[in-house]
């Protein structure tokens, strides 16, 4: 039977406590604020069928703990994640100090072709900002990742996230530089039919094989 989405990709939430993962989250899936939030457990999960470039696409989110404590759990939640949010947040150069450990988390523990954006949140708080938009899209150009500034409290951006990341990593499978075939790449199709009809030509090459 086939399932009423084309892909599934499997994305996680990374960066420091109390950046607004969470919140992310909900604002994405709920369309609202998540007052009295509290420091999350382990790892928490949502979903959500989005359309990018006229594919639906069903996001699969694993949102994990910022704590130090949980690191041990939430490191083995990160293997085979097509896509990651990776968050800091604005008003605090300490989630900002942080990032390259959660780079190399993510690039070495989930996979070397791991798609990320990186999200300055608490956009609203700008006159307690503590890193500029300029020095982070720097960072963020210099580690070749995607670069936003949102606001899980007003929802700016919130959506734009996970659809840009999204269509980086739909781009990169019709290219061919993403294989959804490949173990681990947290990317699975809906529909059977959609094997095909998106890279012909890797599958002439199978039939052509296979005799
Ligand atoms: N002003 C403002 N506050 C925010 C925003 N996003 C989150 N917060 C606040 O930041 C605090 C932490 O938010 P969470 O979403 O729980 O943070 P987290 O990153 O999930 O934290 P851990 O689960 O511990 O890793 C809460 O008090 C939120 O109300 C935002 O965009 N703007
Ligand atoms: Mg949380």
């Amino acid at each position: 039977m086939s399932e009423n989405y084309d892909f599934l990709f499997k994305f996680l939430v990374i960066g420091s406590a109390g950046t607004g993962k969470s919140c992310i989250l909900h604002q994405f899936i709920e369309g609202k604020f998540k007052q009295d939030s509290s420091h999350t457990i382990g790892v928490e999960f949502g979903s959500k069928v989005v359309n990018v470039g006229g594919k639906s696409v069903n996001l699969q989110i694993w949102d994990t703990a910022g704590q130090e404590r949980f690191r041990s759990v939430t490191r083995s939640y990160y293997r085979g994640a097509a896509g990651a949010l990776l968050v800091y947040d604005i008003s605090s150069r300490e989630t900002y100090n942080s990032l390259t450990n959660w780079l190399t988390d993510a690039r070495t523990l989930a996979s070397p072709n791991i798609v990320i954006i990186l999200i300055g949140n608490k956009k609203d708080l700008d006159s307690d900002r503590e890193v500029t938009f300029l020095e982070a899209s720097r960072f963020a150009q210099e580690n070749e990742l995607m670069f936003l500034e949102t606001s899980a409290l007003t929802g700016e951006n919130v959506d734009e996230a996970f659809l840009k990341c999204s269509r980086t990593i739909l781009s990169k499978i019709e290219t061919g530089e993403l294989d959804p075939d490949r173990m681990g790449s947290g990317i699975q199709y809906g529909d059977p039919s959609l094997r095909r009809s998106i890279r012909p030509g890797r599958q002439e090459e199978r039939q052509k094989c296979a005799c």
